[in-house]
């Protein structure tokens, strides 16, 4: 059986060129100060706000508050620029590659740097992406623990939060055939017990949410499938992690976040509106809300911003996984948002429902492997929060401007009155229905003008 557990050939630093950054003051991004704000940055400058200015307030609240900006640790400071037909690329001084504590906590040092040059309040990450996994589940959980409390030093130390936390339940072999969904009912009980801990340690460093992502709940052929005994099993585990959570006192909100394929060929939390069927059906919608993530949207076959739309319009949008993808590849790319008609939809979205908090706009991406150098990590961030801060501002000027959604009220106001005010109020029933039709005939034909929404929304980019 391999072994995941640190091995005494990499229980220390792998040379002298690593060593400098075990000092707890080491500096992992030399020459890259605290990122600023220059709205008159010419187009070259890659490495200033242009558009996000943390303080400035838009629609009653600064930007800061409206956007809740998070880094991803497995992406950011996991990510090696491998991909399954190259080696690694990217250029990380300070990581050696190996499955040690000591280069877990440079690449955490690393993290708190960048998070805090960068300007951001929010962090996320997997259990096993800041510690190592152990050959049994204590070993995990004492790497984890020693993790989390240079994390939680490093926390108090820059005022970076946690977002959300979350637990990796796929990349691990014992994972292959899922985890809550899977036929073992032994490894359902593995699962368990890695949330279970996932769930103390969010707690003990303030997680404001905790998501579950079914990277392997899903299947690949039907043929040796029970899918009825699989996604009730996910039932009862998420009803589990629930009661856990009561019982701890967490606070934090459980997010789902929604993926139709990849890695299995079906996830069963195919899309916002399937998982919020799931948890009605379960009776699991007030425990959970939804982390979106518009490049999951994208290869379920919607546009980019039709889930946080659908989430929202259900009550059911916790949190936004703020990524794209390039829909003509049709996989999983994860890059970083750059499109602003693109955030300006999503931003509408969360401006319409009063914000996003206690979620937060976290960016599952990766910078593409040729980015190599330390500074692309920045400019990605940079561009994809200027992007954000952009249709933030595009959003709150359509909502102030008032045309479009005085035009999207004005083309419902049948239901005002009349017939579509007893439709409205539950009073009208088919045979009311019916009469009125008898007596009013034919409705008019309206245009839907979809092309002067359009023209509109251009107006405002
Ligand atoms: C995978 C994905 C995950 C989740 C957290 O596609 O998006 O990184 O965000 O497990
Ligand atoms: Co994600």
């Amino acid at each position: 059986m391999s072994s995941f557990a640190p091995t005494s050939s990499d229980s220390g630093s792998a040379g002298a060129q690593y060593e400098k950054y075990d000092a707890p003051d080491a500096e992992f991004f030399p020459g890259i100060g605290k990122i600023e704000f220059k709205p008159d940055g010419g187009p070259a400058d890659t490495l200033v706000y242009k558009q996000y200015n943390p303080s400035e307030t838009v629609q009653g609240r600064t930007m800061e508050e409206w956007l809740r900006f998070s880094v991803c640790f497995w992406h950011t400071f996991r990510g090696t620029g491998a991909d399954p037909f190259g080696f690694p690329t990217l250029n990380r001084p300070w990581d050696d590659g190996s499955n040690t504590i000591a280069n877990a906590k440079r690449r955490l040092r690393a993290g708190f740097e960048f998070f805090s040059k960068l300007g951001v309040k929010y962090w996320t990450f997997h259990d096993r992406d800041i510690a190592p996994e152990g050959n049994t589940l204590e070993e995990s959980n004492k790497y984890l623990d020693e993790i989390v409390d240079l994390a939680e030093e490093l926390q108090k130390k820059t005022g970076v939060k946690l977002l959300w936390a979350t637990c990796n339940l796929f990349a691990h072999p014992r994972y292959m055939n899922g985890a809550s969904t899977n036929p073992d009912a032994h490894v359902f009980a593995y699962a368990a017990a890695q949330v279970k801990k996932g769930l103390e340690v969010a707690k003990r460093l303030g997680a404001e949410n905790f998501v579950f992502w079914g990277g392997r709940e899903g299947y690949h052929s039907i043929l040796n499938t029970n899918v009825k005994a699989e996604v009730t099993h996910m039932a009862k585990f998420f009803r589990m992690a629930s009661d856990y959570k009561k019982k701890i006192g967490f606070t934090g909100t459980f997010l789902i976040e929604p993926k139709p394929k990849e890695p299995t060929k079906h996830q069963y939390d195919y899309d916002a509106m399937t998982v919020i069927g799931f948890l009605k059906s379960f009776d699991l919608d007030k425990e959970f809300k939804l982390n979106i993530e518009p490049n999951h949207t994208t290869l379920a076959g919607h546009s980019y911003e039709h889930d946080c739309v659908v989430a929202s319009a259900m009550g059911m949008l916790g949190s936004i996984d703020s990524n794209t993808g390039s829909p003509d590849l049709g996989w999983d790319t994860d890059q970083f948002p750059m499109d602003y008609k693109n955030t300006s939809l999503v931003m509408k979205v969360v401006l319409d429902q009063g914000g996003i908090q206690p979620g937060g706009l976290n960016f599952d991406c990766k910078v593409r492997r040729e980015s190599t150098e330390l500074r692309d990590m920045f400019i990605a961030h940079i561009g994809a929060m200027d992007a954000f801060a952009r249709g933030l501002k595009i959003a709150a000027r359509v909502a102030s401007d008032g045309t479009i959604p005085k035009a999207v009220q004005d083309r419902y106001s049948s239901y005002s009155t009349g017939i579509g005010a007893r439709i409205e109020s539950g009073e009208a029933n088919f045979e009311e229905l019916e009469k009125y039709i008898i007596e009013n005939g034919e409705p008019q034909r309206v245009s839907g003008e979809q092309e002067h929404y359009e023209s509109m929304l251009n107006y405002f980019m």
